[in-house]
């Protein structure tokens, strides 16, 4: 950061603040990681000067005798990775990304199904004040009151009803694993189109923990690249043979310009990453981490929605101990452990101050730590939970996280 420090000290202090945040504090947030020091390369590379409106071989400028190549290396990659048929890795990010693919496979006002949003779902699942919401008439699906599972029969009741032409399966608050056998076998029975949000998952499914949707039949899997799979902040989106040539005509020229050509050079270097077999451990390390996370959590009398986890995130319903989740955000944050207030399922609060917390191990796991450390995160986070107004606590904690950060640096700050 030489060039930094040097011209622009504003910019520098901020940054430096935030590789001091990040270095010393727990982050536990499911929907981020560490990228590799080869991905942050990739990312600032020169390919950001690069202009490359079309797809590789018909492109509306010049120059892109290597953007082609690294394009392609990416697309060769994802399409290896997911075992897909077609692979675009134009995407900017997530919500772009379904929002092509509905802009390819759907009519203004068609029906979709989608888990509700304050139960696990996205906003680009339906929520009505997202484009999805407004564009297109989402019926919501959702999980069992009691068990908080999906609950498939009550979901192909649904569908029987409303005939979606697309099933959106994927979440953001889901603990459990995804039967995506039985999402197709619904989808079929009422012809309906299959799309699976992997964004949470794809590490896992990469790594060869998780089930690929496309295993199942599924016509489109969207995913993001920076969460489990460990990779730039971008997307992409995959399909079947018959879906390309609409899905590509929506991202270019349908919803995008130009592709950015670093992140798409980063996503080939995250692919490569993915691709090798000690990626598999780490998707597998991130479960066991979960899992213990969730056992000591329940130790202490916690309630994890579900009653525990399958992959690599964990719900908690706070008002057990008489907080809420904004309360248990803060305090964690200032004992340095990061991560999100989230509802619950039925929550009777708002998504603003919802009634639990999301919290997860991806960015813990890529440091290196293993189940004697999530032991002791487990305590942590239970000492700041129930004495979370008492300052001295939070402060001492702060002390002993930074303590046991420094043995686990992350990758790229050095
Ligand atoms: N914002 C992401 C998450 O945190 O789950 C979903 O897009």
């Amino acid at each position: 950061m030489s060039a930094i420090q040097k011209q622009d000290s504003a910019v520098y202090k901020i940054l430096d603040s935030e590789i001091k945040r990040q270095s010393e504090g727990i982050e536990l947030i499911p929907s981020e990681n560490y990228v590799s020091p080869a991905i942050l390369e990739a990312m600032g590379s020169i390919f950001t000067n690069k202009y490359s409106e079309g797809y590789p071989g018909k492109r509306y400028y010049g120059g892109q005798q290597f953007v082609d190549q690294i394009e392609n290396l990416a697309i060769e990659r994802a399409k290896k990775l997911f075992n897909a048929e077609h692979a675009n890795v134009q995407p900017y990010s997530g919500s772009p990304a379904n929002c092509a693919v509905y802009f390819a496979l759907l009519e203004y006002k068609d029906t979709v199904m989608g888990l509700k949003l304050d139960q696990g779902g996205h906003i680009t699942h339906g929520l009505p004040i997202s484009f999805s919401g407004k564009f297109y008439n989402f019926v919501p699906y959702y999980v069992d009151p009691k068990t908080h599972l999906l609950d498939y029969e009550a979901i192909r009741k649904i569908a029987l009803e409303c005939k979606p032409k697309l099933i959106v399966a994927g979440y953001t608050a889901y603990p459990r694993d995804i039967d995506w056998t039985a999402f197709k076998k619904i989808a079929d029975e009422v012809n309906a189109i299959t799309m699976a949000d992997i964004s949470h998952i794809a590490g896992l499914i990469a790594g060869k923990q998780l089930k690929n949707p496309f295993d199942a039949g599924f016509d489109v899997v969207t995913t993001t690249t920076h969460k489990t799979l460990r990779g730039p902040r971008s997307a992409i989106i995959m399909c079947r043979s018959k879906y390309a040539k609409p899905i590509d005509k929506a991202v270019f020229p349908g919803l995008q310009g130009g592709p950015h050509d670093h992140i798409t050079a980063a996503k080939a270097v995250c692919f490569g990453e993915a691709l090798r077999p000690e990626f598999q451990i780490y998707a597998a390390q991130i479960i066991k981490n979960a899992k213990a996370l969730a056992d000591a959590l329940a130790k202490f009398g916690w309630k994890l929605i579900t009653g525990g986890t399958d992959n690599h995130l964990l719900l908690a319903d706070l008002t057990v101990f008489g907080l809420r989740g904004m309360e248990a955000e803060e305090a964690l944050d200032k004992a340095g452990i990061t991560l999100n207030k989230n509802t619950v399922p039925y929550d009777p609060r708002g998504p603003f101050d919802p009634s639990g917390i999301r919290f997860g191990t991806p960015a813990v796991t890529t440091r290196g730590m293993k189940e004697p450390e999530m032991k002791q995160i487990a305590k942590w986070m239970d000492e700041v939970v129930k004495h979370y107004s008492d300052n001295s606590c939070l402060e001492r904690v702060k002390i002993e996280v930074k303590e046991l950060c420094e043995k686990f640096p992350v990758p790229g700050i050095e």
